[in-house]
């Protein structure tokens, strides 16, 4: 057996950005005691982004359903019964209706998700016409259509695409278990194709799907191990939805919160400077794993009562953790740099950046008396 020794922890390993991470390394820092992890993933996170902000992102499903694809996790594959009825793609006038609506709430980046194995080419102007819309609001635009063809990620990129989302989903060696209609190398030259046409890549995986802590890693080293890092990285926890072979496998355990919370931990370490994002499952989580989410080195989570199919904690649920943890949403191009702030005030502009009570207070989420009164808000 080879023995690896612990990654460093020194000034300079904070700031570093590595990418020739071995999987035994990757391994090493699951398996460091927890508060130890967490202790090093919060000093990393703190060398490179402020730790009381978190970005907020808002989803929206503009295609739904309906899809070829076999991924046992998702309820969107046409071949499994989960009560989601196939749709036709969204008219842009109403993404973009969703996408004020978006902004008004407070959010900074609008993502647009579509049930596509693939685009067709002649969808391709469509969605270009949603993102030079949403572009067009002010709101950064992310998008998740499947795997891109020839020419299709530098159209997007054409149209204003600022981050493009393609998902590795799990280590190379747990891959076949899970999907069989496409394979991991697809999803590579997906991202090498985003990467290429200057689009900044999304690119994450789900955990809790019955794959081992090795597997784990093995993800978070695939990802980490990218030609370069991506500039965000989803984590997911699986939502069983019934219907699907996952959530219908009584054989499978649940994730323990605390190895979600390494698996957090573990990808803030490997990749210092990326969005980590705490994404689907967050309505089952209790507050408390959310905690230690955001102490670990997550700094994004998507803000709205539903996903692409599935729930969301709602507003008020998210409003309620942000006050009790002190954490405020990432700004707002052209605004005071407090997202929440809009989101306690729907359709009202902050105007100046001040550390004042009633802006602290509404970072918080919460509207008090003096936040009413806030000389900042205008209408
Ligand atoms: N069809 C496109 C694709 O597969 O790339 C885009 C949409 S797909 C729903 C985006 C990602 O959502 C998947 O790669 C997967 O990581 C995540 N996802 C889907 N269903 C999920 C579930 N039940 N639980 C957790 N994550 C899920
Ligand atoms: C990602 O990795 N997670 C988001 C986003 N990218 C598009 C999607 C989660 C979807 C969860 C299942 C659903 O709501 O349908
Ligand atoms: Fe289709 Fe994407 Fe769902 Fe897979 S994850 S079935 S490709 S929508």
């Amino acid at each position: 057996m080879t023995v690896v020794s612990e990654p460093t922890c020194r000034t300079d390993a904070l700031i570093t950005l590595r990418h020739d991470w071995s999987r035994d390394e990757v391994l090493v820092l699951f398996e460091l005691p927890f508060p130890e992890l967490l202790f090093r993933a919060a000093q990393v996170h703190r060398a490179h982004f402020d730790p009381a902000e978190v970005q907020v992102s808002t989803l929206l499903s503009v295609k739904t359903g309906g899809c070829p694809e076999d991924c046992s996790y998702c309820p969107q594959a046409q071949r499994y019964h989960t009560g989601v009825t196939a749709q036709k793609l969204m008219s842009t006038q109403a993404v973009l209706e969703r996408a004020q609506a978006a902004k008004d709430a407070g959010a900074s980046r609008f993502c647009m998700g579509a049930a596509w194995r693939s685009p067709a080419d002649r969808d391709i102007p469509k969605v270009a016409e949603m993102i030079r819309g949403v572009k067009a609001l002010g709101l950064e635009t992310c998008a998740t259509l499947g795997m891109l063809g020839d020419g299709q990620a530098q159209s997007l990129k054409d149209a204003g695409l600022d981050y493009y989302n393609h998902n590795l989903d799990t280590a190379p060696e747990f891959y076949g278990e899970v999907i069989h209609t496409r394979a991991y190398q697809d999803r590579l030259d997906t991202l090498s194709q985003v990467r290429d046409a200057g689009l900044k890549t999304c690119c994450g995986g789900i955990v809790g799907m019955g794959e081992s802590r090795e597997q784990r890693a093995g993800l978070l080293h695939a990802l980490a191990t990218l030609p370069a890092h991506p500039d965000s990285v989803p984590i997911n926890r699986l939502v069983k939805v019934a219907g699907t072979p996952l959530a219908d496998d009584e054989s499978l355990a649940e994730l323990d919160p605390f190895e979600f919370a390494r698996t957090i931990a573990v990808a803030r370490l490997l990749m210092p400077r990326s969005m980590v994002r705490l994404s689907a499952g967050r309505e089952q989580m209790s507050d408390e794993l959310q905690a230690l989410c955001f102490i670990a080195g997550a700094n994004s989570i998507f803000h709205g009562e539903k996903l692409l199919t599935t729930g969301n904690p709602g507003v008020d649920r998210d409003q309620a953790l942000f006050v009790r943890l002190g954490l405020r949403a990432m700004g707002m191009p052209g605004k005071v740099d407090n997202a929440a702030h809009t989101m306690t005030n729907p359709g009202k502009t902050v105007q100046r950046a001040v550390a004042c009570d009633a802006i602290s207070t509404a970072t918080l989420g919460v509207r008090s008396d003096s936040c009413a009164a806030c000389p900042t808000i205008m209408p």
